[in-house]
């Protein structure tokens, strides 16, 4: 059976490049696995034939041989079992990458979030540019450490691994609020990591049906 990979038909231009199958195409691109997508809108999200395979109704959601999983970060990990591109063979090594993309989903992600939402308001009461404070500083406090973890180092672990690719997911959220500005090293890192041939195709890969209003929807 192909890998199959659920993903929007179609979501609001603020969206589009930033949709979670992203981290999903970008492993199956590193990994050289050809995948079919299955494209989705509101009305599949909510069956119940659809929520079997991703209970949120979110996606992405995933298939293969063997396995039918949700959650963007496990897919990518069950993606790197299977390639030595995306994570080393050695279980130490598999270790570190499965850290990093916890890291990336748990102690960064939810930061970046929070921010970028409060950020997203704009200035009002004083209650609330209080509370942006607050939240730039846990922000940046996480990516000064960060920071200091990549030192000059080219990649997390010293080569490109799904820990990477996750964490670079995150990271690009940021990169509108300008917060990345004060640390030049993640900045770096991200455009690094950005600028990996495996990530243009995926990018390519989601937008492409944006660009296709009359594309006829597969079903779940
Ligand atoms: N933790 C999930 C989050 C998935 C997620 O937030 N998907 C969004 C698109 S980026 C979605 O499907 N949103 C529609 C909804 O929640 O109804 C993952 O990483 O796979």
């Amino acid at each position: 059976m192909a890998i199959q990979l659920s993903a929007f038909r179609w979501v609001a231009p603020f969206a589009q490049g930033y949709v979670k199958d992203l981290r999903v195409r970008w492993a199956l691109e590193e990994a050289g696995l050809p995948y079919q997508t299955t494209l989705i809108d509101s009305q599949v999200q909510a069956s119940g034939k659809y929520r079997q395979w991703q209970p949120f109704g979110q996606v992405p959601a995933y298939r293969d041989d063997e396995v039918d999983m949700f959650e963007s970060g496990a897919i990518v990990l069950h993606i790197a079992a299977r390639s030595q591109v995306l994570a080393p063979s050695d279980e130490s090594g598999r270790a570190r990458v499965t850290s990093w993309v916890f890291a990336a989903l748990n102690s960064i992600e939810p930061h970046a979030q929070n921010f970028i939402h409060f950020d997203a308001a704009g200035a009002g009461e004083a209650w609330a540019n209080r509370r942006r404070a607050q939240l730039e500083a846990d922000l940046s406090r996480k990516l000064s450490m960060f920071s200091a973890w990549l030192g000059d180092k080219d990649y997390l672990e010293g080569r490109f691994t799904a820990g990477d690719l996750i964490m670079a997911t995150v990271l690009r959220e940021l990169v509108d609020c300008g917060v990345l500005a004060q640390f030049p090293t993640i900045d770096a890192y991200l455009r690094r990591c950005l600028a990996r041939p495996a990530f243009a195709r995926a990018l390519e890969a989601q937008l492409a049906p944006f660009r296709e209003p009359s594309h006829s929807e597969a079903r779940a």
